[in-house]
């Protein structure tokens, strides 16, 4: 039985090469529309301003493989430097972020991680080597069914491939990077070899209050070897266990859907 699914997720990696993987293309806050960062843009002239961090290396819309989880691409995606511009929102208020291609590939399970890191300044000139992000909300294993569970991009791609983000309603205001990620766990049992979707979205947040972000390097978020990294979803029955650090508390991660429990 195991092979079959194996065939069947080596056949959905081949699909998915050809498809593209995935990116935000949009962000809709209060009900307004602004365009992410698309690695097309570089033959655009000229390159559109948009929040999303640029990442021109990223033209199959691919990932960053679990080998290379505590290299620099992980913080914001290969290469990425600074988005050039910057969204408005208020503290409290949410974000609709939109994945492309849609809906997010089929085949592709594993959780949806939020974090939040203060640039203390510009993100638009901030060093991503000194950014400390604080995980604001995390999606794991949603239901143990359908096999092989039913995952965070799961419900993802089940609702338009959108994701609603909370930003902290107590965060002081200024400006913050939102790092918002899908790990791809469907290879996983291959060590090195699971799949880091992240994406940066620089953000302005006014009408904020007085809690100081307390994060940590997102290099130091995942080992090749750690539980929820390096896994065999398709043999897995045990809890699934969202890597990272903790959620924040002054995060409304309670809004968010998780069942810490099952597999098949
Ligand atoms: C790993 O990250 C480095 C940058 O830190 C990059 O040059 C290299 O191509 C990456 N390797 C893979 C397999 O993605
Ligand atoms: C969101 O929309 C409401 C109603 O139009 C407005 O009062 C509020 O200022 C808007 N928030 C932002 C961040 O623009
Ligand atoms: C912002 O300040 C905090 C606290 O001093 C620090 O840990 C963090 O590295 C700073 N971030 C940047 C991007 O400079
Ligand atoms: C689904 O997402 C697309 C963007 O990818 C958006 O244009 C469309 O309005 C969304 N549909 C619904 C029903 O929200
Ligand atoms: C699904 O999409 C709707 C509409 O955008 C949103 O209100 C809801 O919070 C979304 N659910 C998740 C889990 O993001
Ligand atoms: C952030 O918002 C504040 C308050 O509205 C404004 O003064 C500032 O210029 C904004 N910064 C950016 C980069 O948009
Ligand atoms: C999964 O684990 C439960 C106990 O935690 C056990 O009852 C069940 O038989 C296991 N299922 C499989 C397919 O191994
Ligand atoms: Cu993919």
């Amino acid at each position: 039985m195991r092979y079959l699914y194996l065939a069947l997720a080596i056949l959905y990696t081949s699909v998915c090469y050809v498809a593209g993987h995935g990116i935000v293309t949009g962000i809709v806050t209060n009900g307004t529309y602004h365009r992410g960062y698309d690695p097309m843009f570089q033959h655009f002239v000229p390159i559109p301003q948009v929040s999303g961090w640029s990442t021109p290396e990223n033209t199959d819309y691919g990932f960053v493989p679990s080998s290379n989880f505590t290299s620099p691409d992980i913080i914001c995606h290969k290469g990425a430097t600074q988005g050039t511009g910057t969204i408005n929102v208020k503290a409290g208020d949410t974000l609709q972020l939109q994945w492309n291609p849609s809906p997010w590939t089929v085949g592709h399970h594993g959780p949806v991680i939020d974090y939040l890191a203060a640039c203390n300044g510009s993100c638009t000139t901030v060093d991503k080597s000194m950014l400390k992000f604080a995980k604001i909300a995390e999606s794991g294993l949603v239901a143990k069914t359908p096999f092989p569970g039913y995952y965070g991009c799961d419900l993802l791609r089940d609702n338009n491939s959108t994701w609603t983000v909370w930003i902290p309603p107590t965060i002081i205001s200024g400006e913050y990077i939102l790092r918002h990620e899908i790990l791809a766990l469907h290879l996983a049992w291959r060590r090195g070899e699971a799949q880091g979707y992240p994406q940066c979205i620089n953000l302005n947040v006014t009408d904020g209050g007085v809690d100081e972000i307390v994060g940590k390097s997102a290099q130091g978020f995942y080992q090749v070897d750690d539980p929820g990294v390096l896994i065999d979803i398709w043999q897995f029955n045990g809890t699934y266990v969202v890597p990272g650090p903790k959620v924040w508390e002054k995060s409304v991660a309670h809004e968010q859907p998780s069942v810490a429990s099952g597999g098949t």
